[in-house]
């Protein structure tokens, strides 16, 4: 499976409308334009309107392609996105020019957020030269330092987010620095724990098995070099990481020295949200609009 083949899963599901929180960027305009065209979804547009309508303009977008909501500023532009979504007049929430941390606050928020009493956690599929299918990566942008019952609904989301997209059964690998369990090394332990939580039932629907070293996690060679056996082991689709800093280096990793693509979302929420960057090329928002899209569930949008 490549990301490509996302957008042609999203685009056979209608009748989806994205919010977009502050769309007055270029950037995020002209990955609009490009779902659009792919007709992907509608959009309800928030933030400044007049620099909303002239982005429309540059990315070739007729003004009667989209419904623009005026806030004055991106906060509330934020605010008014994250209500869209609680009161079901949209499907996902998209972040456009606003901090990040301006989002989380309202998607946090108890009376108008999208908090649904699950933890909520970040998502990234990458396409990397070399590999036949994505590899999933959890959590490299919201959960600082999980603990175990963290990991587990970090993993859970992964799961369920992973077989929507199309993967039956994900193979997990919670990595650590190492494959055998070291009393000393927390994420170990955790690997440990997680993998017998998984043959007990507690977190179905994949099969987990670690820890494993990122090497043994997804090289086949590298794990029969170390004598590894592991139902896992060399063929995981899933990478759940220790914490915020291993995520953050590999998932930078992947995209800067392997050239991997990317989309990425956050799941466990109300709706599935995009969180981009100013640095995502429109390409990369648009797979994760397709990411995004594809996870909808209609049963939870209550
Ligand atoms: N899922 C569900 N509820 C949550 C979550 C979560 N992941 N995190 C916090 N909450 C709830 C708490 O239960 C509480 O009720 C309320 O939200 C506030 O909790 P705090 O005080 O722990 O939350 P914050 O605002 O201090 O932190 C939440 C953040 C998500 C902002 C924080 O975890 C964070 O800064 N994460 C890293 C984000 C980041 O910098 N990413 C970098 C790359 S984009």
């Amino acid at each position: 499976m490549k990301l490509h083949d996302l957008l042609n899963k999203a685009s056979l599901l209608s009748g989806n409308t994205v919010a977009v929180a502050s769309a007055e960027d270029p950037g995020l305009m002209e990955a609009v334009r490009r779902a659009m065209e792919a007709s992907l979804a509608d959009f309800i547009l928030f933030g400044d309107k007049d620099k909303i309508y002239s982005c429309m303009k540059e990315a070739g977008i007729p003004k009667d392609h989209a419904a623009v909501v005026h806030a004055k500023t991106p906060a509330r532009a934020a605010e008014l996105a994250v209500r869209a979504v609680h009161q079901n007049e949209a499907d996902v929430l998209m972040k456009g020019n606003v901090q990040t941390s301006i989002l989380l606050k309202y998607m946090l928020n108890k009376e108008i957020g999208l908090r649904t009493g699950q933890l909520i956690s970040h998502i990234s599929a990458f396409e990397i030269p070399g590999f036949d299918r994505l590899i999933f990566l959890t959590d490299a942008a919201m959960n600082v330092a999980p603990d175990l019952s963290q990991k587990q609904q970090i993993i859970m989301n992964a799961v369920e987010a992973a077989k929507l997209l199309g993967v039956e059964h994900p193979l997990v690998a919670p990595l650590a620095a190492v494959e055998t369990v070291n009393p000393a090394m927390q994420a170990t332990l955790d690997a440990a724990a997680l993998t017998l939580m998984n043959r007990r039932g507690q977190i179905p629907g994949c099969t987990i098995d670690g820890p494993l070293a990122l090497d043994n996690a997804i090289s086949k060679e590298a794990a029969e070099h170390k004598g590894i056996s592991s139902p896992v082991a060399g063929q995981a689709d899933i990478l759940a990481v220790h914490s915020i800093e291993a995520g953050n280096a590999l998932y930078k990793s992947l995209v800067y020295f392997a050239k991997g693509k990317v989309g990425a979302m956050i799941a466990g929420a109300r709706a599935p949200v995009v969180l981009t960057s100013r640095s995502d090329t429109a390409e990369s928002k648009l797979y994760s609009l397709a990411m995004a899209l594809c996870t909808v569930d209609k049963k939870t949008l209550k």
